[in-house]
């Protein structure tokens, strides 16, 4: 039992999500909240923030010989972001590809974003670039630790 429990939680994958600018600003929070919410992605933590151009920066800092870089911190900084931690076993497909030109009607960014410098979501790409980005945005006292009832409903063996 508790190896199976074990198990469970080591197959739970970590994303830092971010509803960022334009997403904030079109009122979207609730809509994209709701997304993860409905297909069961444990909240872990969230908050609301302006992030500098130099946190921006830093959260890009692999895309920074791109030449969208620099419009791309501008904005990232240029308003309200909600930041979250959520936990789950569907990785980054609820999203969408990161052109909303590409990604599939059905995903956050097929749904409600066109271009693909206003997507309106940020989620990373895979577990380690979720440690990075969670350790960037959150204080370790930031993260709630608690055991999600639902959990039960939405997977099996646990
Ligand atoms: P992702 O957000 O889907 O993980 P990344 O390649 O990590 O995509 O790029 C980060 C962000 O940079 C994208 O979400 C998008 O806002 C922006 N971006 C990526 N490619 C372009 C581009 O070709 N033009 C303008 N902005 C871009
Ligand atoms: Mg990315």
């Amino acid at each position: 039992m508790v190896q199976d429990q074990e198990a469970h939680a080591a197959q739970m994958e970590r994303t830092f999500i971010a509803i960022k600018p334009d997403g904030v600003q079109r009122g979207l929070i609730a809509e994209i909240i709701s997304r993860f919410e409905h297909k069961g992605f444990k909240l872990v933590a969230i908050k609301i923030l302006v992030p500098s151009k130099e946190f921006a920066q830093k959260h890009y800092h692999d895309l920074k010989d791109r030449p969208f870089f620099n419009g791309l911190c501008a904005f990232l900084s240029s308003g309200p972001v909600v930041a979250m931690e959520r936990e789950s076993k569907y990785g980054r497909k609820l999203i969408g590809a990161t052109d909303p030109q590409k990604s599939e009607p059905g995903t956050i960014r097929g749904d409600l974003a066109v271009v693909v410098g206003r997507n309106i979501i940020q989620g990373s790409d895979g577990p380690e670039t979720a440690k990075d980005e969670i350790n960037l945005w959150f204080k370790p006292q930031e993260l709630v630790s608690y055991k999600s009832n639902a959990e039960k409903w939405i997977y099996e063996g646990n």
